[in-house]
């Protein structure tokens, strides 16, 4: 609809693009638009109202309007605030290190099971430590799945445990060793404080003080989880924001089959 008319306007805006100065982009190519939230500690009011945006302004945002703002409670309000972001970013510098494989689909995992392991692999998952979140690690397990894929629970080759929240590593470890784990999901959502990393590593150490981490295939996710933080802390793979349960059971079988056949 009218595509000829916006197609010419995108390639003009095209041209100005500089992939070393990179910036958000609302209204027309370059103009550093942003919207951004957040809650001050403070009563709503005229201060309030001025604080936000002196601080908007100390974050790099020329011109910041506020767009909405409510009280929460008693000394606390909320702000949503517009204006240009003067920052660009050097895109072409950006490294980033992420697992690197073609996902295959639900039916072809199960056929490369078949053909390769010729029995069903045991992967369970938790989200572990004093985090409660869940829908990560529901989204990648759960029958139904998220955004039209299917999760784990639903292959055919693959016998899924999900352990729910706020499992001890300790607990986790030992449904591993009852259940002779193939494959272990861990789920972290909260990183406040590093408590991610403390956890993630407590249950690598868990791991190796029973001779099992080499055994089994140890993969984290959740938002902030990257695939070079998890090779660090000692993970076979770390999976971030949009994973479908096809990428990372992609990775798994290949990671067993490697492993059989070296
Ligand atoms: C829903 C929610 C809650 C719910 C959780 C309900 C539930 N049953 O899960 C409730 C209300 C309980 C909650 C509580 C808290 N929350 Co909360 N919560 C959220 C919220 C709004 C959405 C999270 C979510 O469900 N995302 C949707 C899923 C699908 O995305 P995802 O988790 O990223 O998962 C995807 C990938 O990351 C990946 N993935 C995830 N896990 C795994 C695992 C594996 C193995 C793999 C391969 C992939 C994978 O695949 C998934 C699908 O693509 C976020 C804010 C936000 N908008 O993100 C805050 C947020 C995560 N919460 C936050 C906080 C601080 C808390 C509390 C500490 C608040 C408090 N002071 O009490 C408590 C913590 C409670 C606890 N003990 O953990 C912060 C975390 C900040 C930080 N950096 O640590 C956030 C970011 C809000 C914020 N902006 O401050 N929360």
């Amino acid at each position: 609809m009218g595509g000829g008319l916006y197609s010419t306007q995108k390639k003009e805006f095209d041209k100005d693009l500089d992939r070393t100065k990179i910036k958000p982009y609302g209204d027309t190519l370059n103009d550093g638009k942003v919207q951004v939230s957040f809650t001050l500690p403070v009563d709503d009011g005229e201060k309030a109202l001025f604080a936000a945006l002196e601080l908007a302004k100390k974050m790099g945002i020329e011109e910041p309007s506020v767009a909405y703002r409510v009280p929460l409670d008693k000394g606390y309000t909320y702000f949503v605030l517009y204006g240009s972001l003067k920052h660009s970013i050097d895109y072409t510098k950006i490294k980033v290190e992420s697992v690197k494989i073609k996902a295959m689909t639900m039916e072809e995992i199960s056929e490369f099971i078949k053909t390769n392991f010729n029995r069903k692999l045991v992967v369970i998952g938790a989200t572990t430590g004093t985090d409660a979140h869940t829908v990560g690690i529901d989204a990648i397990m759960n029958m139904k799945g998220f955004a039209g894929h299917y999760g784990l629970e639903r292959y055919e080759m693959i016998d899924a445990y999900n352990l729910g929240s706020q499992v001890s590593n300790e607990d986790f470890l030992k449904k591993a060793i009852e259940l002779n784990a193939d494959v272990l999901l861990v789920s972290q959502t909260v990183t406040q404080k590093d408590i991610h990393v403390k956890n993630l590593t407590n249950l690598v150490d868990l791991l190796e003080a029973e001779e099992l981490r080499n055994k089994i295939v140890l993969i984290c996710g959740g938002p902030r989880i990257s695939n070079e933080l998890a090779k660090e802390l000692g993970f076979d793979a770390g999976f971030g924001p949009n994973t479908f349960s096809e990428n990372v059971a992609t990775f798994f079988v290949k990671e067993i089959y490697n492993r059989k056949s070296k």
